[in-house]
C-alpha cells in the first residue's frame, strides 16, 4: 500500500510548544493518512488511552458485552483440564500473556496451575503499566510466592528469553486476535510461531459465530458505554492533536454481518462539517452521514479456527468451549517449521 508520509512542520511543533500533552507522531501519521482516505479509518489501538480503557473495562462488565464473562467461566470451570494442557510433562513451563490487562482472568488459571503442582513463571506483557502493576498486586494478594515476571511494552521486541529445558506456552486471549484483519490475523500468528519452538504450545480465547442478535447487542449496547468508548476516540484526538472535533455532531454506529462474521464500529458524522486541527495545520472535511471505519470483531467458526492453526504453523491440541457454544479457548502446538 503506498500511503503518504506526514512530518509535522517545525513552525506548526513550536506553535504547540507550550501544550501539555504528549505529541505522538505514529499518531499523527495514523489520523492524517486514515482521514484522507475516501473510506475513512482509525486503527482501533489508538482507543486505549486512560479514559479509554477504564471505558473497555466497563463494557467488559456490561450485561451484554458476554465475551468476557464467558472466557472467565471457562479458564475457571476447566481450569485443571486447560493447567494439563499447559504443563503436560515434568517440564517448567513459562506462561507468557500477551496483553495480560490487570490479570483478573488469568488468576484463577495460575491457581489451577499450582493445584497441578506444575513449576511455571508467568510473564505477562501488556503495554500498560498501570495494569501489571495492578496484576502484580493481585497475585501478590492470591497467590503468593507465584513467580510473575512482568514485561511492559511492545510484545515482540520484550519476548522473554527462556532455556532450552522449559515449555513456552504463549497466551492470547480476550479475542483480541479479531481486532485483526486475516492477513494481520496471519501475520501476528506467525510471529508468535517464530518465537516458539516445536512442541511450544499456543492457547488463544475467540468469539464464535452466533445469533447476530446478541453479537450486535455487545457492541451496540444500551446503556451507551460502547457509543462512548468509540466517540473517546475523538476526544483523544481533541486532546492529542488539537483537534475541534465537536462530540455532539458524531454518532456512534455498529453493525455485525452474518456473511463474514464480523462486527464493525463506525463514528458517523451527523452533518456537513470541516474539522480543524491546531496542532497538525490541516483540515478533514466530512459530509453529512460519512462514516470513519474504527473497529472490527471477528467471530469464528470451530472450521475457521483448525484452518487458522494449520496455516500458521501448529496443530490442534484441544478446545473448551462454553455449553451454547458462545465463545471458545483453544489449545495448539507448534509444529516442526516447514522450509
Ligand atoms: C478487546 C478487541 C476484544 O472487539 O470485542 C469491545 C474491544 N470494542 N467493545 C472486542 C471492544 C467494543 C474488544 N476487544
Amino acid at each position: 500500500m503506498s500511503r503518504l508520509r506526514y512530518r509535522v512542520s517545525s513552525a506548526a511543533r513550536a506553535a504547540e510548544d507550550d501544550a501539555a500533552d504528549p505529541f505522538d507522531q505514529a499518531l499523527a501519521q495514523s489520523v492524517v493518512e486514515g482521514l484522507s482516505t475516501p473510506q475513512k479509518t482509525l486503527p482501533s489501538s489508538w482507543f486505549y488511552d486512560d479514559e479509554g480503557s477504564r471505558l473497555f473495562q466497563e463494557i467488559m462488565a456490561l450485561d451484554a458485552y458476554y465475551l468476557t464473562r464467558t472466557e472467565h467461566g471457562i479458564l475457571r470451570s476447566r481450569g485443571d483440564e486447560l493447567a494439563r494442557r499447559i504443563a503436560p510433562d515434568a517440564r517448567p513451563v513459562d506462561l507468557i500473556e500477551l496483553g495480560s490487562g490487570d490479570g483478573e482472568k488469568t488468576l484463577s488459571l495460575c491457581e489451577a496451575i499450582v493445584r497441578r503442582g506444575a513449576v511455571c513463571v508467568f510473564k505477562p506483557m501488556d503495554i500498560s503499566s498501570h495494569a501489571l502493576d495492578q496484576l502484580s498486586q493481585r497475585f501478590a494478594e492470591h497467590l503468593p510466592g507465584f513467580p510473575v515476571q512482568p514485561l511492559c511494552g511492545d510484545y515482540f521486541l520484550n519476548w522473554p528469553a527462556t532455556d532450552p529445558g522449559r515449555r513456552q506456552v504463549a497466551m492470547f486471549l480476550g479475542s483480541n486476535l479479531g481486532n485483526q484483519t486475516h492477513e494481520g490475523a496471519f501475520a501476528l500468528l506467525r510471529r508468535m510461531r517464530a518465537h516458539l519452538r516445536p512442541g511450544d504450545a499456543l492457547v488463544l480465547g475467540l468469539d464464535l459465530k452466533k445469533d447476530p442478535h446478541v453479537i450486535l447487542a455487545a457492541y451496540d449496547d444500551p446503556e451507551g458505554v460502547t457509543a462512548r468508548f468509540n466517540l473517546n476516540l475523538l476526544t483523544r484526538l481533541n486532546r492529542e492533536l488539537g483537534t475541534d472535533f465537536d462530540l455532539d455532531q458524531f454518532s456512534h454506529y455498529a453493525t455485525y454481518s452474518p456473511l463474514d462474521g464480523v462486527a464493525r464500529s463506525f463514528i458517523v458524522s451527523r452533518r456537513r462539517q470541516i474539522v480543524h486541527s491546531r496542532r497538525l495545520a490541516c483540515d478533514f472535511a466530512f459530509q453529512a452521514g460519512e462514516a470513519i471505519y474504527t473497529e472490527q470483531s471477528q467471530k469464528y467458526s470451530p472450521g475457521m479456527i483448525d484452518a487458522m492453526a494449520r496455516e500458521s504453523g501448529f496443530d490442534v491440541q484441544c478446545h473448551f468451549t462454553d455449553a451454547p457454544g458462545w465463545y471458545t479457548v483453544v489449545v495448539w502446538q507448534a509444529v516442526e517449521a516447514a522450509a
